[in-house]
């Protein structure tokens, strides 16, 4: 069954809600965006929280990829004699087999069976930008997290008697080391990646088995993070209801605190499992989850169900109890998904392949890569101003050359020298912004005289929900973004913030514009860190318990540029 935008997702589970809503301007929101203007929540506590809203180069020769025969099964395949170099400066390095760190940096255990996976070891060799190193802190962590996966997780002793634990309703027969996370993460495939990684960043942080909800295509668009099990919560889950989960859930964390079910000033039992909705639309009550006293009191309960739609980890940063940790795992605050993203989802065979033949037909020979999205909605008509604002963003920051008047010829180049040249990666559910830049490249000659061509893998229309066709589209569109040099992303859009990460990128954002006929000024600008944007985030402070301006608490949790009550992390340096 598949569904288009504007109606109910089959994702969406009990959450009604429509993908996109209008804004008081008219625009057309992403989901999560558009909820998070709806500030403040429904209900209100008795310690009082007031809200503070806050408004609201390259130069590259690469011939083409020859995969020695068998590489597919063994060693990662190797690039014969291409060469490499710096920014233009004809500098070159050959590569070979072993110049790849297929585990970035230690990042990825070694062992797998590598036909089950192709992209898990092969990924490293279509990245030019290495990424960040992970710290050696957060490798061994991710070592002990894989153990404690192994030892707990499906098909276990200690899975079976927490399972039993949870149809008895008594939280205290289960093994005191094994403790669960269970992440239900839906709506648009930008959304789903991020929620999971955040729910994952929780798990460490907490020592918890990490399950995923397998539906929504969770479970066929990814391989397995961890060697000798399952991330997928199999089937027969006692909580029998648990993807109906929603705000009104009577054992949210929120709805418990709410109705006094709980406490978090006094000591007492806790129950077996806790529903924890931090949804766009979660409540102040269901944001508690991000103060101290309430992780003390959820740290004892032996079973957690999540669902989110967002990226909430720097709502976590601001818990005191989290922060040393936190800075051990991640001595720059601002590659958590850049690490965790990598970790955790390596495109399923079927999706890799779409990636790297696109990838070694239209984009490996260029000397530099350039990615732009460009995130429309389907009702949205083909928009001159949202074109206008992508060439005078790309021209003035110098990602695309600037064109010469028509009727002007090419530079003359010296006899015998090849052109430079430059591929566009653009992605969009229309055809038309890459069609009209096609054109202008073709059409009109540039000063530096460089080859631009441009490329659109797919144009799918509309965001549709639970079609496996469109999310493998929309994951190798994704993916191949992150393999550019140069990104362009736009406004609010989980699906660049997902690309970014992956590639370690700051990109150039799109600003959202007022009016969808006038060109924002300036049209776009440098991301203040790789980090996605966590958009529906808490505005109290947990300490003086009164609202307050989140983004002012942490100095490595900030304010986003594209969303200006969304909070991101930052590297102060
Ligand atoms: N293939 C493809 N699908 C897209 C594109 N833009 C939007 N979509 C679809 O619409 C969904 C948008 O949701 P999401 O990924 O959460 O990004 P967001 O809504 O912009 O935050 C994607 O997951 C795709 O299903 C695109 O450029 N390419
Ligand atoms: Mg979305």
């Amino acid at each position: 069954m598949r569904q288009r935008e504007g109606k109910m997702g089959v994702d969406g589970a009990a959450t009604p809600r429509k993908e996109h809503q209008r804004s008081a301007a008219g625009h057309w929101l992403d989901a999560e965006a558009a909820a998070a203007l709806a500030f403040p929540p429904r209900t209100k506590r008795p310690r009082s929280w007031a809200v503070n809203v806050v408004l609201v180069a390259f130069f590259m020769t690469v011939p083409p990829m020859v995969f020695l025969l068998g590489a597919r099964t063994s060693a990662p395949a190797v690039w014969i004699s291409s060469l490499r170099g710096g920014s233009g400066d004809g500098s070159v390095q050959r590569w070979s087999a072993g110049s790849f760190d297929k585990l970035l940096g230690g990042l990825l255990a070694d062992g797998f069976d590598e036909t089950s996976c192709h992209s898990r070891y092969q990924s490293a060799m279509y990245r030019h930008n290495p990424g960040k190193k992970p710290s050696p802190y957060l490798v061994s962590k991710l070592r002990q997290q894989e153990a404690l996966q192994r030892r707990c997780g499906p098909g276990t002793v200690a899975y079976s008697t927490a399972l039993e634990q949870l149809r008895s309703g008594k939280s205290d027969i289960g093994s005191p080391d094994c403790k669960y996370l269970v992440s239900i993460s839906y709506s648009g495939l930008g959304n789903r990646i991020l929620a999971a990684a955040a729910a994952f960043m929780y798990a460490l942080l907490t020592d918890r088995v990490f399950l995923v909800d397998p539906s929504n295509e969770m479970g066929e668009l990814f391989c397995e993070p961890f060697p000798g099990t399952t991330w997928l919560l199999p089937p027969g889950f006692p909580l029998t209801s648990y993807t109906n989960f929603s705000i009104d859930t009577a054992e949210s964390y929120g709805n418990m605190l709410k109705n006094k079910v709980l406490r978090n000033d006094v000591v007492g039992d806790v129950p077996v499992f806790a529903y924890i909705h931090l949804n766009h639309d979660a409540t102040q009550d269901d944001k508690f989850f991000y103060c101290d006293e309430d992780q003390r009191l959820l740290r004892n309960v032996p079973w957690l169900v999540m669902r989110t739609d967002n990226y909430i980890v720097p709502g976590m940063l601001l818990d005191a109890g989290f922060q040393e940790e936190f800075a051990r795992l991640f001595p720059e605050p601002d590659t958590v998904f850049h690490h965790l993203g990598r970790y955790l989802f390596h495109p399923s065979n079927h999706v890799w392949g779409l990636i790297t033949r696109y990838y070694d037909a239209y984009l490996a020979a260029a000397q530099r890569r350039v990615g732009i999205q460009v995130r429309v909605f389907g009702e949205q008509p083909d928009s001159p101003a949202l074109l206008e604002q992508i060439t005078k963003c790309t021209q003035s920051h110098g990602v695309l050359p600037e064109l010469l008047l028509s009727g002007t010829d090419d530079p003359v180049m010296p006899v015998g020298r090849r052109r430079h040249s430059t591929a566009v990666l653009v992605t969009s559910l229309k055809s038309w912004y890459s069609e009209k830049l096609k054109s202008m490249y073709w059409e009109q000659a540039v000063a530096t005289g460089e080859a631009v061509s441009v490329h659109q893998p797919s144009h799918e229309e509309f965001q549709q929900f639970g079609a496996k066709s469109h999310d493998t589209k929309a994951w190798a569109e994704i993916y191949l973004l992150g393999l550019t040099d140069t990104l362009v992303t736009t406004a609010w859009s989980t699906f660049g913030y997902v690309a970014q990460g992956l590639g370690g990128l700051r990109p150039l954002v799109l600003y959202r514009p007022e009016n969808d006929s006038v060109v924002p000024d300036p049209p776009c600008g440098r991301d203040v860190s790789m980090d996605p944007c966590f958009h529906a985030p808490p505005f109290y402070d947990c300490r003086l318990k009164r609202g307050a301006d989140t983004g002012k608490i942490v100095p490595r949790v900030k304010h986003c540029i594209d969303m200006s009550w969304g909070l991101k992390l930052v590297h102060n340096n």
